[in-house]
């Protein structure tokens, strides 16, 4: 039975008392959603260490959005992994699109972040997805499989039981486009094909979640799909009440 998870990436969005109401928010409603859903969070690093106590006593979890390549010395502006696991994160979201888009993280950055997670107990929601070009040349299925390749097939078993897979189609983020359930499907599918060409049955047991406008409305019927364990919310999760709908869309 796989994982089901709706994760809440923040971006760069509240200011550290919005953010701590906001989890207190979650936290307060998360009861009134099946406990068989994992709830997690990933504010900005500022506001890390007060999420974290607003969590407290709760099984919403805290992730972030990023972490350094390297464990730590003179890198001016960087957030190690050892900072923020000790800060009590159990995730982090690593190459998302806008990563990789605004600030040019290629395969051989996100090795080295991946490395720098497992080496401090993080496990990364690594984010993989077509733009909208690749997607109307129909190169969609090459472009998440070569960004699996690239970095997901160099952990090692053990690594890789720890890992969660987000599909975000680059087109449908922060557009209000959504892929429909069956193109979700269809991609989640293919993933899970690509990763069991290397880590085998295991891969029935890795949660792929989708991301790219999924709201209250939509989450329902992407989430009754097979391969489709769950959401990495953006712009709905700055409300804990749709982030909590979201959650209320496992059937
Ligand atoms: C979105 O839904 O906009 C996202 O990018 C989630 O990570």
């Amino acid at each position: 039975m796989r994982k089901k998870i709706v994760a809440g990436n923040w971006k760069m969005n509240t200011l550290p008392a919005e953010g701590v109401e906001l989890a207190k928010g979650v936290v307060a409603g998360r009861g009134e959603v099946c406990s068989c859903v994992n709830f997690i969070v990933c504010p900005p690093f500022t506001h890390l260490a007060m999420v974290a106590e607003a969590l407290k006593g709760s099984d919403v979890a805290l992730g972030a959005q990023d972490c350094a390549t390297e464990a730590k010395g003179a890198y001016t502006g960087e957030i190690a992994a050892s900072m923020i696991a000790a800060l009590g994160c159990k995730y982090v979201i690593l190459g998302h699109s806008e990563r990789r888009q605004y600030y040019g993280e290629t395969s051989a950055t996100l090795n080295k972040k991946m490395a720098q997670a497992y080496a401090n107990g993080l496990i990364p929601i690594y984010c993989v997805g077509e733009n909208l070009d690749e997607r109307e040349a129909g190169k969609h299925f090459d472009v998440v499989k070569a960004q699996i390749e690239e970095v997901v097939y160099n952990l090692t078993e053990e690594q890789y039981k720890n890992l969660v897979i987000a599909y975000e189609p680059v087109w449908a983020i922060g557009t209000g486009k959504t892929a429909s359930a069956e193109q979700a499907q269809e991609i989640h599918a293919y993933i899970r094909q690509v990763l069991t060409a290397k880590f085998g049955a295991a891969a029935q047991e890795t949660a792929i979640l989708y991301g790219g406008s999924c709201k209250p409305s939509n989450a329902a019927e992407i989430f009754a799909k097979e391969d489709v364990d769950g959401g990495l919310i953006g712009g709905a999760a700055l409300k804990a009440e749709d982030f909590l709908a979201i959650g209320k869309g496992f059937s």
